[in-house]
């Protein structure tokens, strides 16, 4: 049964392939679509994929523009408004916390439009660093702690997945593996629960392959923004959005890992990480807390820090 409206804000990459796949599943009657851009980047982008709707055979409703309004009445807003990473002329890459002082800015106009527009919407963040985006929005708009969720380990556990699966020569569907933590590159692999088919994946690969997986996850963003040249991962991290977006919509009460308000958990406090959530029609309706090894809780702090 889908909602009556779905908000977006910033049509750039990310944003774009979330009003594309929001109206493939139908995910909501109608979309609004908020991006700055001008002449105006929203309108456009959502002309075109309105325009290969009868190709896909479905419907699209939408407000789109560069002005906050078009978000009126919207009861999930998807947020993507900032600058990404993007790869230096000598070839470096910055850090995601190197975005931090421009989107800091972008989000404090962002809060200002949902909380004008669309007050009472649950809120999954996107844009860079998460983390800390996910709380500016917490500070600012203080919404219940359920409606706001930052969207980075269901594309990490999801790397993670995928390298297992293409190590193991298996079906992504018969891998699970859970990444927590902050989304940075001291995020938190849980090695020892990954598993395929049901078997731990430490018993299958190799320690040294294993390892090397470990590391490639950490790394996996900047690995694109290194072939990219220009930007950095937008198909993957909107799929992921949309799986928490689709969640919470048809109440599935999904178990994703997601940057959530830590109360306590995991020794948490007061803090956005990444942690096991499940989410349903009550947003984030749990946190599913479990037993850290010292050495997991000693990495999980220093994502922290
Ligand atoms: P991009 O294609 O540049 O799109 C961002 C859009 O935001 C642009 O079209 C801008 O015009 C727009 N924008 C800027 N300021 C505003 C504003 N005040 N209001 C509305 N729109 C605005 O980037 P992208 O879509 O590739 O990435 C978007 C963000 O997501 C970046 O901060 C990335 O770093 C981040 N990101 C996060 C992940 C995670 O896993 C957490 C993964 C990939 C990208």
């Amino acid at each position: 049964m889908a909602i009556n409206k779905l908000g977006l804000i910033g049509g750039g990459n990310i944003g774009g392939v979330l009003f594309a796949e929001a109206a493939k599943r139908r995910l909501a009657k109608r979309i609004g679509f908020m991006d700055i851009k001008p002449p105006d980047l929203a309108k456009g982008k959502a002309l075109d994929i309105a325009e290969g709707a009868p190709t896909i055979s479905t419907d699209i409703h939408y407000d789109a523009g560069k002005e906050f309004n078009v978000l009126e009445g919207s009861e999930i807003v998807i947020n993507t408004a900032g600058v990404p990473r993007t790869k230096r002329p000598d070839g470096t890459i910055p850090t995601r916390e190197e975005l931090l002082q421009t989107n800091i800015k972008i989000t404090k106009s962002v809060a200002e439009g949902i909380q004008k527009y669309c007050p009472d919407a649950t809120i999954i963040s996107i844009a860079n660093p998460l983390d800390a985006i996910v709380y500016t929005l917490y500070k600012i708009l203080q919404p219940p702690k359920n409606k706001l969720m930052g969207m980075a380990g269901q594309l990490d556990s999801g790397r993670y997945r995928y390298f297992v699966a293409q190590e193991a020569g298996v079906s992504v569907e018969n891998i699970e593996a859970l990444v927590l933590g902050g989304h940075g590159d001291t995020m938190v692999p849980i090695t020892r629960l990954a598993t395929i088919g049901g078997i731990p994946a430490e018993e299958i690969i190799p320690k040294d392959r294993l390892d090397a997986i470990v590391e490639r996850v950490r790394f996996a963003g900047g690995e694109l923004v290194k072939l990219f040249g220009n930007g950095s991962a937008y198909y993957a991290p909107a799929a992921s959005a949309i799986e928490m977006a689709e969640a919470y919509l048809k109440d599935k009460k999904r178990v994703i890992p997601s940057a959530a308000l830590c109360e306590g958990e995991f020794g948490v406090d007061g803090y956005f990480i990444g942690v096991p959530t499940v989410i349903g029609a009550g947003g984030i309706e749990k946190i599913l807390e479990f037993k850290l090894l010292p050495e997991e809780q000693e990495m999980l702090n220093k994502t922290l820090i």
